[in-house]
């Protein structure tokens, strides 16, 4: 008798389980189609022009002033793309237990190599001209992935 109750109890469980699936699933639906139209025209607009100086990110984070800091974590940066005004300062300060560096991924003239950039040091460059500055930990990433960031140069 206490067996056969045990198995009634667990069929129970597993009908009331599999309710509660298909009910998600039903509700799911509906919201999805109606989502469908309305975002198909955004991917149209989003695909024109800012094939020459790299795309905006779409997490890019509006920092306002001329004193913008960027943490240097292990292993990301944070916020790891940023939006400032021409002729802001972005100090990155190294706050992880370990060695990075900061390099652009097109052209040059600012970034730290490892030497620089320890635990606790901080490295700094002005952005004077309007663009999207991509850059990377060698250490922790490649120029497209793992540890990398973006500075986005542009008139609030
Ligand atoms: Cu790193």
């Amino acid at each position: 008798m206490l067996g056969r109750r045990a198995t009634l109890a667990m069929l129970a469980l597993l009908l009331a389980g599999v309710g509660a699936l298909a009910a998600c699933g039903g509700g799911d639906d509906d919201p999805g189609s109606g989502d469908a139209g309305g975002s198909s025209d955004d991917g149209g607009l989003a695909s024109e022009g800012d094939e020459a100086t790299g795309d905006v990110p779409d997490d890019v984070v509006v920092m306002d002033g001329t004193d913008v800091r960027v943490q240097s974590l292990d292993n990301t940066f944070r916020a790891p793309d940023i939006q400032v005004q021409p002729g802001a300062t972005v100090t990155w300060t190294n706050d992880g237990r370990n060695e990075h560096d900061v390099l652009p991924v097109d052209g040059g003239g600012w970034g730290v190599e490892v030497e620089g950039f320890q635990p606790g040091a901080t490295y700094q460059h002005t952005f004077t001209e309007p663009g999207v500055y991509d850059y990377y930990c060698s250490i922790h990433g490649t120029t497209s992935a793992g540890m990398v960031g973006t500075v986005v140069v542009a008139e609030g």
